[in-house]
C-alpha cells in the first residue's frame, strides 16, 4: 500500500483541530497539529458560531503543512450536526450561523406539529423529533420573519459551508444532511412536502453527494494565503457522529456503539432505516451513515453537562482530578436524567443540577467530586436505559458496546458504563471522528476499497481497552432509583 497524508479537520461544539493523518504500511497514525476553542457567541439573545474564525482556523492548520512542506493528498472537514449558512445570490455568507443551542427553536417542533402531525414528521423522515433539528430552525427563522431567508439563495450545511469557503464550489453530504429532519430515509432525497411546508425551495440545497466525493480544489485565495497547491477537498462523512460510526473497530456486526463527546451518542448500525411506531416512541434516528449503512441511535447529553461545570468551578479541574474526586465521593447520592430540558443550555449547570435534586427530592451534591460522580453515574444509567430500548429493537443481539470519540479515555465512566449494562465495554479510539474522516479520504484515494477494511486497518493501528462488568446488583438497585427520579419534565 502506498504511504499518504491526508489532512483532517473536526470540529465539535466546545473545540476543533486540525489533524494529519498517515496511512502506510496498512496502518494509520495521527498528529494533531492545530487546537482551537470554538466558542458559542451569546449577541442579543441569539446564540452564533463563528464560521469565518473556524474557517481561518482551518487556514492556519493549512499553512502549518505548508510551512513543513508536508504533501497531502486530500482535505476532508467534519462537523456537529444540523447547523447551516445561508449563502446570497453573489455567493456571500449572508450572516454567522445560529448554533443550536439558540433558544429560539424551543417549543418549536410543537408549533410546527399544528401544520402537519409529529407522527407524519417522523414517518417521513425516522429522525427522533430534537427542537434543534434544521426542520425546525428553519420553520422558526421563517416565522420570525428572518431577514436573511427571503435573501437567500442556498442553504450550506456546516462542513458543506467550510469546504465552499476553501473552494468555492458548493454541494450537499449526504450524512450530515441526513441529520437535518428533512430527509427521506429510503430515497435520500429532500422531501417535498417538508419543504413546502417551511416554504424552502428544494433549488435552496445542492445535490447530494455522498461520503468520498470531490468538492473541488483550493480556491486562487485559500492557495496564496498558505503557499499550497490544487489539493482537493473531499466530501467526508461531513456529520461527525457518522464518521466516528466508520471507526468502530469492531469485528463483526454484533455490536452498539457509543459516541462519546459533547454528546453520547448510542445506537447500532443498520443496513435499513427502521420507521416503527416503537422507534416513534422512543424517539430512536436514523442517520445516514457510510456505505448505505443507517445509525440507528439517539442522542443523549454527554460530557456537556461536566463542560459546562467546568466552565463555573473557580478553579480549572483537569479530568483527572476530576476523576480522582468523584472516585472519593460517595456512591450514588443522587442521579439526575442528563436529557432533561433543563440541561441544554442553562445559566448555570451546577445548579441546574442542585434544582433537580431538590425537584426529585434528593440529597443535593455540593463538592465538585459530588457533582462529577453524579454525571458520571447518571449518564451510565442512562446508557443502560437507551440500550434496553435498542436491544428491543435491535435485529440482532448485542453483545459489546464500543465506545469511541474524546470521552472513551474516560476509565471510571467506562467501568460505570460497563457495570451498568451488565456487557463488555470495547474503549477506543479516543481519535474515532478525525480517524473516520481520514479514512473516507483514503478510501476516495484508492487506499482501501470498504468499510469492513476500513475497520480492520484501524483495528490493528489503535490500542483499546476492555471493561468487564462488575457489581453488577448494586447497579441495578441503582437503575431502578434511577428510574424513580427520572424526570422529563424539569
Ligand atoms: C455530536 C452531534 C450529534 C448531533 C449534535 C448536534 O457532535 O453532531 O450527532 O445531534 O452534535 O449537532
Amino acid at each position: 500500500m502506498e504511504n499518504k497524508n491526508f489532512f483532517a479537520v473536526d470540529l465539535g461544539a466546545t473545540s476543533g483541530r486540525t489533524i494529519l493523518g498517515t496511512v502506510k504500511d496498512g496502518s494509520i497514525e495521527l498528529r494533531e497539529l492545530t487546537r482551537f476553542p470554538n466558542n458559542i457567541i451569546e449577541v442579543n439573545g441569539h446564540f452564533y458560531w463563528d464560521i469565518f474564525a473556524l474557517y481561518n482556523e482551518i487556514v492556519n492548520g493549512l499553512k502549518l503543512v505548508a510551512k513543513e512542506k508536508i504533501e497531502i493528498t486530500s482535505i476532508g472537514i467534519d462537523t456537529w450536526g444540523v447547523d447551516f449558512v445561508c449563502i446570497g445570490k453573489d455567493g456571500e455568507i449572508l450572516r454567522n450561523p445560529y448554533s443550536y443551542r439558540d433558544p429560539h427553536t424551543v417549543g418549536a417542533p410543537e408549533e410546527f406539529f399544528k401544520k402537519m402531525p409529529r407522527e407524519k414528521v417522523y414517518g417521513l423522515t425516522g429522525i427522533q423529533i430534537m427542537n434543534f433539528n434544521t426542520l425546525f430552525q428553519l420553520a422558526t427563522i421563517q416565522k420570525n420573519n428572518s431577514s436573511v431567508l427571503p435573501v437567500t439563495d442556498k442553504i450550506l450545511f456546516i462542513p458543506d459551508a467550510l469546504s465552499y469557503m476553501l473552494t468555492g464550489k458548493m454541494v450537499t453530504e449526504y450524512t450530515f444532511a441526513s441529520t437535518a429532519q428533512m430527509l427521506n430515509p429510503e430515497t435520500k432525497r429532500f422531501d417535498p412536502e417538508l419543504l413546502e411546508a417551511i416554504g424552502i425551495k428544494k433549488e435552496m440545497f445542492n445535490d447530494i453527494v455522498y461520503p468520498g466525493t470531490v468538492v473541488g480544489s483550493l480556491s486562487k485565495s485559500v492557495k496564496e494565503q498558505t503557499g499550497l497547491g490544487d489539493i482537493p477537498v473531499v466530501a467526508v462523512a461531513g456529520h461527525d457522529t457518522a464518521s466516528a460510526v466508520a471507526a468502530v473497530p469492531a469485528e463483526n456486526k454484533n455490536f452498539a456503539y457509543l459516541s462519546s463527546g459533547t454528546w453520547s451518542l448510542m445506537g447500532i448500525e443498520l443496513d435499513k432505516p427502521v420507521v416503527t411506531k416503537e422507534s416513534y416512541e422512543l424517539n430512536f434516528t436514523n442517520e445516514g451513515g457510510v456505505e448505505g449503512t443507517i445509525r440507528f441511535l439517539k442522542n443523549i447529553c454527554g460530557m456537556w453537562l461536566l463542560e459546562r461545570c467546568r466552565k463555573e468551578w473557580e478553579k480549572d479541574y483537569s479530568y483527572g482530578e476530576l476523576i480522582d474526586a468523584a472516585l472519593a465521593a460517595p456512591a450514588f447520592k443522587c442521579l439526575i436524567n442528563p436529557d432533561a430540558p433543563c440541561f441544554a443550555n442553562p445559566v448555570s449547570m451546577i445548579d441546574a443540577i442542585k434544582n433537580y435534586c431538590v425537584k426529585t427530592n434528593q440529597a443535593v451534591p455540593e463538592t465538585f467530586g459530588e457533582i462529577t460522580r453524579c454525571i458520571f453515574e447518571s449518564l451510565a444509567l442512562r446508557y443502560r436505559q437507551v440500550l434496553e430500548s435498542l436491544q428491543k429493537m435491535s435485529t440482532y443481539p448485542i453483545e459489546k458496546l464500543h465506545v469511541i470519540g474524546g470521552g472513551s479515555k474516560n476509565n471510571l465512566l467506562n467501568s460505570f458504563t460497563s457495570n451498568a449494562l451488565g456487557i463488555e465495554v470495547i474503549a477506543g479510539p479516543s481519535e474515532a471522528t478525525a480517524i473516520g474522516n481520514i479514512m473516507l479520504q483514503a478510501k476516495a484515494a484508492g487506499l482501501v476499497p470498504d468499510i469492513q477494511k476500513m475497520r480492520e486497518l484501524i483495528r490493528s493501528s489503535v490500542e483499546v481497552n476492555v471493561f468487564t462488568p462488575a457489581d453488577e446488583e448494586l447497579w441495578s438497585s441503582a437503575y431502578a432509583e434511577f428510574l424513580k427520579v427520572y424526570r422529563e419534565d424539569i
